[in-house]
């Protein structure tokens, strides 16, 4: 049998992981976000695709297409998680478990951060952790992605 496809997409300015703000994002690069997540899928037998935009509306697509190709999604929003209606009703209409991921602690930061629209569309939220955090969200995906699949036993 295929393994489950796990969709990880990340929001605007992610791209710049590793060069600014080390205090706040860890040193890792994208790409050394993108190579845990593929070494955690390995060992866990799921199959992921890694994306980043900085357009709004090329997320929300993606979100989309979750629907038919993706067994579960992990989403950094960045700052789209604070300001967008319209990506957390594209990940409401979505009927797979979904995790929104935050490299830090964004309850710890300014006001306007402490909230996040996506939240209300996810099945959990990790923040706080850094990269680490998408390593948690896969195991919880393959954990959650297993029960599932007894219950339909
Ligand atoms: O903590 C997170 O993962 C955030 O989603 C990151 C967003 C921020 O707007 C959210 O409030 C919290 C920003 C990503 C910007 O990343 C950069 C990394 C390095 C240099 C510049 C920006």
């Amino acid at each position: 049998m295929a393994s489950p496809l796990i969709l990880v997409l990340n929001g605007p300015n992610l791209n710049m992981l590793g060069t600014r703000e080390p205090e706040i994002y860890g040193t890792a690069t994208l790409d050394d976000l993108e190579t845990l997540c593929a070494e955690t899928a390995e060992g866990l037998g799921l199959a992921i695709e890694c994306r980043q935009t900085n357009v709004e509306g090329e997320l929300i697509t993606w979100v989309q297409e979750a629907r038919d190709r993706a067994a579960g999604l992990i989403i950094n929003p960045a700052g789209y998680s604070h300001t967008s209606i319209a990506l957390m009703d594209a990940v409401m209409a979505l009927d797979i478990p979904v995790i929104e991921v935050h490299l830090s602690n964004i309850h710890k930061r300014e006001e306007f951060r402490h909230h996040s629209y996506v939240s209300r569309a996810a099945t959990g939220v990790i923040c706080g952790l850094g990269i680490a955090g998408y390593r948690l969200a896969l195991i919880t995906l393959s954990d959650i992605l297993e029960e599932l699949e007894e219950d339909d036993q």
